[in-house]
């Protein structure tokens, strides 16, 4: 994915996700936020040919090559799209509930157990002030940890290769739970389409 980005359609219905996450939620969050998110990262890339060649992944691997006056636009803007993205791809209604082969061998060497795992991304996603996202992301060695961010820092930046993510911005959930992130984030796991995660795991 490069210049000049698209938006594309949500993968799903917009119904998919309820009761979790409502199609009044998913309305806005893709159609206008993400939406949002593609516009401005086209503006901001629009007279610098070295950066429209790479690709996003590229580009927030590479921040440190952004003319300084671009970087705060590209990490927010490129980050506002890739997250997203992520965050839609990775969600579905009625997929496993539990990840299947080296992931799951993976997740329960690191964190114990599935359950080590959810509770590790709940802490990670409360304890983010503000807005921003709790990760499950590896390491070049496949070596998996759960990281916070705030904003839209993407952990490429990191040299970490994101699985998964939760977004905690109030956007994503204020309208079904309003300040109940708690809930939000709770039910949130039963979206989770482990088949994706284990694609991206296993690349
Ligand atoms: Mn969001």
């Amino acid at each position: 994915m490069r210049y000049p980005y698209v938006l594309p359609p949500l993968p799903y219905a917009y119904d998919a996700l309820e009761p979790v996450i409502s199609a009044e939620t998913l309305h806005f969050h893709h159609d206008k936020h993400l939406a949002a998110y593609v516009d401005n990262l086209n503006k901001a890339l629009a007279f610098s040919p070295e950066l429209q060649a790479k690709t996003l992944t590229q580009l927030l691997r590479t921040l440190y090559e952004v003319p300084a006056e671009l970087r705060a636009a590209v990490i927010n803007n490129g980050g506002g799209v890739y997250n997203h993205l992520l965050y839609f791809d990775q969600m579905a209604p009625g997929g496993p509930t539990a990840p299947m082969g080296p992931l799951a061998a993976a997740i329960t060497e690191t964190f114990g157990s599935l359950d080590g795992f959810k509770t590790e991304l709940t802490t990670a996603a409360m304890g983010q002030f503000g807005s921003g996202y709790g990760w499950l992301v590896c390491d070049d060695e496949g070596k998996l940890s759960v990281v916070k961010s705030a904003n839209q820092d993407c952990p490429l930046a990191q040299d970490l290769w994101p699985i998964l993510n939760l977004d905690v911005w109030e956007h994503a959930y204020y309208l079904d739970y309003q300040n109940r992130r708690g809930d939000y984030v709770d039910k949130w796991f039963s979206l989770i389409n482990w088949n994706v995660a284990e694609k991206r795991y296993v690349r």
